[in-house]
C-alpha cells in the first residue's frame, strides 16, 4: 500500500483558536465534550469519495484541473485500488472517521454485470482491510444510477423495463458492499428519477416504479440482515427539470403514499435545500418534525449562482442553525455530516483537499459550540416556550387532543373577546442568536 501521496502534509492537529497554522484545526477538537458527547461523535464528519477522489474539478466551460499524481487516468482495477490507498491515507491525516461512496466511484464497470460485480468485490475487500487497519468506518454507501448512458431516462423511473432491471442489480450489489463494510446507512438519491418534459412522461407510473424499487430494497435489506438505515436524499432538479424527491415535504408525502415511512428517513443536503427555494434549516425542521431527520450532506451553494455548486460549508450562521436542529433532535444516531462538497476549480493542488475539509470541520465545530451555548443560555428556548404557553391551558389541551367542537370554540371566543396580540420579536431573537457567533 502506498502511503506517501501526501508525504509533505502532517497529520492535522487541534492547535486552538490562536494558532496561525493553516494546516491545523482552530476549533475542531475531536475529544472535547459538548452536550455529553465528544465533538467527533456529535459531528460525525464523513468524507465523500466521489468529490475527494473522483472529482476532476471541471466545469461546463473547462476541463478538470485537479492534480492527482497517484491516478494514471485509466479505468483499471489497479488504479482503483491505488485510489483507495490514497483515500484512506487522506482520512487518517485529516482525522475523519467516516466516509461515503457510490459503487462506481470506487470500482470501474466491467464488460458485463458479473465482471462489474467482481471489480466491486475486489475493491470492497481492499476497503475492508483499510477499515480494519485504520479504524475508519462507512457512514453510508449508494449506487450511482445516473452517470451511465443507460440511465438517460432515469433508473427506477426509466420508460424501459430492462433499465429498471439493471438498476435493481446495481442496488443489490451496492447494498451487499455497504453491508460487507458495516455501513450505518444506505442512501437513495434519485439523480435522474424525474423528468425533462411532461410531454413524454407518465408521472403516475414512474412514481409507482420508484416505490417498487424501494420496496424491493427493503425486502432485500431484511433478507441479508442489513440493519443500517435507509435514507432518501431530496433534490428538486438538476440534472432533471423536476426530481420526484424534490424536497423534504415531497419525500415524506411519497413515503407515506407508498407505505414506506417506517423504512426510510431523510438525508438533507444544504445546496439541495436552497435549490428548492428553502433554507437548510427549513428542510431540517420539516424532516425533524416528522421524526425523519436521518443524516446531512454538508455543503453550501453560492448566492450568485443558481446551481449545485457543492461548496464546503464555511458560513457560521448556517452551521450554527444546522447544529441547533441536530442537537434539538438529540443528536445523530446512524447519520452524520457528510461533506458532499468539492473544492473550487481554482483550488487544484492536493493540499487544497486538506484546506477544504479543515474549513468545513472548523466551521461546524464553531456551529456546534455556538448551538450548545445558545441551548445552555436558555433564553431562546424560554422565549419559544412562553410564546406557545396559552396552548398549555385546558382549552389548548382540549384542541390538541381533538376533544372540542367548532361551536364550543365559538362560545369561548365570544366570552374571551378580542385576543391581545404579542410581538414575534424576530429582530430581538436574531440579535440574541448573533451574540453567540463571535
Ligand atoms: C448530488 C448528490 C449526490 C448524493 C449521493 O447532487 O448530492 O452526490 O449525495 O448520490
Ligand atoms: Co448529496
Amino acid at each position: 500500500m502506498s502511503q506517501d501521496a501526501f508525504a509533505d502534509i502532517p497529520v492535522i492537529a487541534y492547535e486552538g483558536p490562536d494558532s496561525r497554522n493553516a494546516l491545523a484545526f482552530k476549533h475542531y477538537d475531536a475529544e472535547a465534550v459538548v452536550e455529553g458527547r465528544s465533538m467527533a461523535d456529535q459531528l460525525r464528519f464523513a468524507c465523500a469519495y466521489w468529490h475527494t477522489m473522483r472529482n476532476p474539478l471541471g466545469d461546463p466551460f473547462g476541463v478538470g484541473t485537479a492534480q492527482t499524481p497517484w491516478d494514471d487516468g485509466t479505468d483499471s482495477v489497479d488504479n482503483a485500488l491505488r485510489r483507495v490507498d490514497v483515500f484512506f491515507e487522506f482520512l487518517s491525516k485529516i482525522g475523519i472517521q467516516w466516509y461515503c461512496f457510490h459503487d462506481r466511484d470506487v470500482a470501474p464497470e466491467g464488460v458485463d454485470i458479473p465482471s462489474t460485480n467482481d471489480n466491486l468485490h475486489r475493491v470492497v475487500e481492499a476497503m475492508a482491510s483499510h477499515q480494519q487497519a485504520g479504524g475508519q468506518r462507512l457512514l453510508w454507501g449508494t449506487a450511482c444510477l445516473f452517470a451511465h448512458p443507460r440511465y438517460v431516462h432515469g433508473a427506477a423511473t426509466s420508460c424501459q423495463v430492462d433499465v429498471f432491471a439493471h438498476a435493481a442489480s446495481q442496488v443489490r450489489r451496492a447494498l451487499d458492499a455497504t453491508h460487507a463494510l458495516g455501513g450505518l446507512g444506505y442512501v437513495f438519491w434519485g439523480g435522474r428519477e424525474g423528468y425533462s418534459t411532461l410531454l413524454n412522461t407518465d408521472m403516475h407510473r414512474e412514481r409507482e416504479h420508484l416505490a417498487c424499487l424501494l420496496h424491493m430494497a427493503v425486502d432485500y435489506k431484511q433478507r441479508i440482515g442489513f440493519s443500517g438505515d435507509f435514507f432518501i436524499e431530496p433534490k428538486p432538479m438538476e440534472p432533471t427539470t423536476h426530481q420526484y424527491d424534490s424536497d423534504a415535504a415531497a419525500c415524506l408525502n411519497f413515503l407515506r403514499e407508498f407505505g414506506l415511512m417506517d423504512h426510510f428517513t431523510l438525508n438533507i443536503e444544504t445546496n439541495h435545500a436552497t435549490l428548492a427555494g428553502h433554507s437548510m434549516e427549513h428542510e431540517l425542521a420539516v424532516a425533524a418534525a416528522a421524526g425523519s431527520l436521518g443524516s446531512i450532506d454538508a455543503n453550501m451553494g453560492h448566492p450568485h449562482l443558481g446551481w449545485d455548486t457543492d461548496q464546503f460549508p464555511t458560513d457560521l450562521q448556517l452551521t450554527t442553525r444546522i447544529m441547533l436542529q441536530v442537537l434539538g433532535m438529540g443528536g445523530f444516531t446512524n447519520g452524520g455530516l457528510n461533506f458532499d462538497a468539492k473544492r473550487r476549480r481554482e483550488s487544484f493542488e492536493p493540499v487544497d483537499l486538506f484546506h477544504a475539509h479543515i474549513s468545513g470541520m472548523d466551521a461546524f465545530a464553531r456551529g456546534l459550540k455556538a448551538a450548545a451555548a445558545i441551548r445552555a443560555d436558555g433564553r431562546l428556548g424560554e422565549f419559544l416556550q412562553a410564546r406557545y404557553a396559552s396552548w398549555d391551558s385546558e382549552l389548548g389541551q382540549r384542541i390538541e387532543s381533538g376533544g372540542i367542537t367548532l361551536e364550543e370554540l365559538e362560545g369561548h371566543a365570544c366570552e374571551a373577546g378580542e385576543p391581545g396580540l404579542v410581538s414575534g420579536r424576530q429582530e430581538m431573537l436574531e440579535a440574541l442568536f448573533n451574540e453567540f457567533l463571535s
